[in-house]
């Protein structure tokens, strides 16, 4: 039967020349989400009961909205058995091609040697890195089961050399977890994993429970308990947890120009959208004209119709648009205005605007380039900012589980030369005491 026009799967068209930039920016606004004062609510009992009590409000969330009730203990420590990881061969074989690529580039990251200046004669500063010890890693569960979240946050962990590594996703109603999320564990050298999920998971590592390890960062994406649960334990000096940037649902900007495959540029808004109707996807056409435009219009609909997870592409669409513009520059422009957690850029010699990228979480360079390969098996991470945070944010790296220190080394002929200036900030800020630690250093040297 022929679709009627209401059925349509396709997003709001905008041509950039015919409204205003205010128009363009309302319409590019992600969808909004609930309050978070609503969510604080929700969760700050949840996090109160499982710092007081432990296990056993950790077990009592997971039997209630996980319906786990067979679960006797939150926690599977290492070494995971066998039977937890039986998986078809060519599952196994992805998850092993996926981890070593994305160890490659991780271990690609790592600072060659320490960073060592000499700022003045007999002054030297430097930088080095050390692992975080004890890192928390969130893996949601949901509409999808997500091992490749896992391999994103645990291999850069392990490449960095954090001590424990902790996993934590919700089990299934028979308290079981996903073999893929197991044999990951496994491969990344976790110590064990948390069965749970939302504000109790998030609780249960920030604090430490009786069998939960207490972890000093907590990462990776989750619903917005999860994330409003990260926000509250990273403020909460009790807990002294960091936490890595705030997570939310998945977005991708595709530039597109007239040499592009509009069957390409359809999967690719497609398999972002797939993720959640709160996704948003966005297509910046670059001097289409209606014929073309109508193609990649059309090839969404089709191919969206055509997929398992339909219903949620239709969320997805409904709050997503197609903005027209003349130039690459025009394009890049709202771009970087959006900061997209990936851009896709489909265009003729797409490598030479990289350089005009200012704000992306991921960018994904021409044709043969789905963004699918970054989320899965490419080597660069699929844990990036989301909603605008891509200005200020960078995606999960390995720095993200290392800290830099800073060490000084002075000679004595070192400190004459930066004394001076030392001693006289001080003066200035009146901290004598400040001012006195390089004063008698200097009256002890001109004694001798
Ligand atoms: N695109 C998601 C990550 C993901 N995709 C996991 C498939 N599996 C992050 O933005
Ligand atoms: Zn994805």
């Amino acid at each position: 039967a022929k679709d009627t026009v209401s059925d349509r799967i396709t997003m709001t068209r905008y041509d950039a020349s015919k409204v205003s930039r205010e128009e363009l920016d309302a319409a590019l606004k992600r969808p909004s989400q609930k309050s978070s004062e609503t969510i604080m609510n929700i969760i700050k009992p949840i996090i109160e009961n499982v710092r007081t009590n432990g296990d056993k409000a950790v077990l009592e969330y997971t039997h209630k909205f996980e319906k786990a009730t067979s679960l006797t203990s939150p926690v599977l420590k290492a070494p995971f058995p066998e039977s937890m990881m039986q998986l078809p061969a060519e599952t196994i074989k992805a998850i092993d091609v996926s981890f070593e690529n994305i160890k490659k580039f991780h271990a690609a990251q790592k600072d060659e040697k320490p960073l060592k200046v000499e700022t003045m004669p007999g002054v030297v500063c430097s930088r080095f890195s050390r692992p975080i010890e004890a890192v928390g890693l969130y893996v949601p569960g949901g509409t999808a089961v997500l091992p490749s979240t896992a391999l994103m946050l645990g291999v850069p962990a392990m490449v960095a050399g954090c001590k424990k590594i902790v996993l934590a996703s919700p089990p299934r109603a028979d308290g079981s977890i996903t073999p893929e999320i197991v044999y990951v564990a496994h491969k990344v050298g976790a110590e064990s994993i948390v069965l749970a999920g939302g504000a109790q998971a998030v609780a249960a590592m920030a604090y430490g429970t009786e069998s939960v390890t207490k972890v000093d960062k907590i990462l990776g994406p989750g619903n917005q308990f999860v994330t409003a649960a990260k926000m509250f334990v990273s403020n909460d000096t009790n807990a002294g947890v960091g936490i890595d940037m705030p997570a939310g649902p998945s977005e991708v900007l595709v530039i597109a120009d007239k040499d592009a495959n509009p069957a390409f540029v359809a999967s690719d808004l497609l398999s972002q959208a797939e993720h959640g109707v709160d996704s948003q996807v966005v297509l910046i056409a670059i001097d289409l004209n209606e014929q073309q435009l109508q193609a990649i219009e059309d090839e969404l609909h089709d191919q969206a119709m055509a997929l398992p997870r339909v219903d949620i592409v239709r969320g997805a669409i409904a709050h997503s648009l197609t903005i027209s513009v003349k130039t690459v520059d025009e394009a890049m422009e709202l771009s970087n205005a959006y900061a997209p957690e990936h851009l896709i850029l489909q265009l003729k010699d797409a490598e030479k605007v990289v350089e005009k990228v200012m704000n992306a979480g991921s960018v994904f360079i021409g044709e043969w380039t789905p963004e699918s390969v970054g989320d899965y098996s490419a080597g660069v991470n699929h844990s990036l900012p989301t909603y605008g945070y891509a200005k200020q944010y960078s995606g999960v790296n390995l720095a993200s589980f290392v800290k830099h220190i800073t060490s000084s080394n002075l000679t004595a002929e070192g400190l004459r030369n930066v004394g001076e200036a030392c001693m006289q900030l001080a003066k200035v800020e009146e901290l004598e005491a400040h001012r006195r630690a390089v004063s008698l250093r200097i009256e002890y040297m001109n004694r001798k």
